[in-house]
Formats: C-alpha cells, sequence, structure tokens
C-alpha cells in the first residue's frame, strides 16, 4: 500500500517535471513568431561604433547592411577590449538610442516587436521564436576578449515604421549575468562616414547620440541618398569584389571602408 503511495507520488512528480520541462521549448511572441524582413531596402547601412569609456574598454563596430538578396541584414561585427572575466558576453539591439550621459540602461529592453519576452532563452535552431534584437541569442556569445562575427539576421529590418526597424536603435554589450558593460547608437552608414568615430578618444556614445534620429522623415531621407550613393560608387565596384561577405556594390565599398576603419582603429589600439 505505502510503496503504490509512493510509485503515484513518483508519477506526479514526473508529470511536474515534464511540465516545467515544457516551459523551457521555443516560445511563440504574444504577436506570434518573428517575421522575415524580405523588402529592406538595397544599399542602406547603419553603424554603432563603440569607443572606451570610462567603464570600458570596448572598441569596435557593429555593421548592419542590407543583405544581398534584401532579405534581413548583413551584421558585420568586430569588437575588442571585451572584459577577460565575466563572459560569455551578451549583446542586442535595444530599443531607445543611448542618452547623452552615456547611460545604457536608458535604452530600455530588447528590441522584441512580438512580445516574446526574454525567458525562456532564445533557442538559435528557432530564431523566429528569439526576441528580433537577441543578436547573441540567435548568433552567439563572445567568449573572448576580441569578437568578430559576420551573419544575416532575417528577422531585422531596416524600413522606418516598421517594429523590427533597427537604424533609430542601439547596441548594448553585457556581461553574461545581464550588466550593461558599453552601448552605442546605431547611425545612418549609408554615404559611408555618417556617425563615424574618427578620434579613438572621442567620447562616442555623446557624438552618437548628436547624429543619431527616431525621425522617420529623416530616415527616408537617408533611404533616398543611399540610392544616389549606390549608382555613384558602382563604377568602382569591381575593383573591391575580393570580399564576399556583401553584396551590392554600395555595400560592399561600405564593408571595405568600415575594415579599413576598424584596423586602423586597432592599430591604435596596439600601440
Ligand atoms: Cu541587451
Amino acid at each position: 500500500m505505502l510503496s503504490s503511495m509512493k510509485i503515484a507520488a513518483a508519477i506526479a512528480a514526473l508529470a511536474t517535471a515534464v511540465v516545467a520541462q515544457s516551459d523551457t521549448i521555443p516560445v511563440t511572441g504574444k504577436n506570434g513568431d518573428a517575421t522575415i524582413q524580405s523588402h529592406n531596402p538595397a544599399g542602406v547601412a547603419y553603424i554603432a561604433s563603440l569607443t572606451p569609456t570610462s567603464k570600458s574598454n570596448i572598441s569596435g563596430n557593429v555593421l548592419a547592411l542590407t543583405s544581398s538578396d534584401m532579405v534581413g541584414v548583413n551584421f558585420q561585427i568586430a569588437l575588442t577590449g571585451l572584459p577577460s572575466e565575466g563572459g560569455p558576453f551578451l549583446y542586442h539591439l535595444h530599443d531607445y538610442p543611448v542618452p547623452a550621459d552615456g547611460n545604457c540602461t536608458a535604452t530600455g529592453a530588447h528590441v522584441d516587436p512580438f512580445v516574446r519576452g526574454e525567458a525562456p532563452v532564445c533557442d538559435p535552431a528557432s530564431p523566429a521564436t528569439c526576441q528580433v534584437g537577441d543578436l547573441s541569442g540567435k548568433h552567439g556569445k563572445p567568449t573572448n576578449e576580441t569578437f568578430s562575427a559576420t551573419y544575416v539576421d532575417k528577422y531585422v529590418s531596416t524600413v522606418p515604421g516598421d517594429g523590427s526597424f533597427m537604424g533609430n536603435r542601439s547596441i548594448v554589450i553585457h556581461f553574461a549575468n545581464k550588466t550593461r558593460i558599453a552601448c552605442a547608437n546605431f547611425v545612418d552608414y549609408t554615404n559611408g562616414t555618417a556617425g563615424v568615430n574618427t578620434s579613438s578618444s572621442a567620447n562616442g556614445s555623446s557624438s552618437a547620440t548628436g547624429s543619431s534620429t527616431r525621425s522617420s522623415a529623416s530616415q527616408t531621407g537617408s533611404a533616398t541618398s543611399s540610392s544616389a550613393s549606390g549608382s555613384r560608387t558602382s563604377g568602382s565596384a569591381s575593383s573591391s569584389s575580393g570580399a564576399a561577405v556583401s553584396t551590392g556594390a554600395a555595400s560592399q565599398m561600405l564593408a571595405d571602408s568600415a575594415l579599413v576603419a576598424l584596423v586602423g582603429g586597432l592599430a591604435m589600439f596596439a600601440i
């Protein structure tokens, strides 16, 4: 009699465990799974430049380009100066720009237009079920003091007004315990120069904020200028076709110039 009760208790415990386990499978947001963004305009680019601050030695760029097939965004990330401890690190697209005082907390939560929430953690095998802004959850977490990655995230938009639009957002880098280490604003990089910090000693957060905007009118202007930029640079694109990560003449040129800028930045950093 006693043993049968024990068996019943064990079965109940198992049932509870199964229910608990179901909480860890990928979830669908209140607005459904994230939708693939297939209408991102060609030639548009944004960049977030991280520079050392009193709280962080991180420097580098997060470059966002329209992907070759206009589906999603081609992210090209190169960071150095990540902390020697406290990883693996997390990084996300956050809702709001960094204010002039550089306070990363003011960037709010992750870009999450489908209202998926943070828990359970993102399953990279099912990226549509992750928060749109959870880039490290979908594409891998930095573990070393230097990090580089190139990938296309199909769920991020470069169309102003979309819930998944990234152009007026920020990037935030966290310790594994979610403490915010560093942050920077995305700024228009369609012409290859806007928003780029020319000096490694500049205060990245404040200068980036200065050129950031949430105005849809301004963003539309950027998109228009991008097509002009694309045609202007296409003539010399063949000379820079070596790198394969991005396609489109304008995007390629931008990628090359960003890499050159980054290499220059790294050289300064090494000195
Ligand atoms: Cu974050």
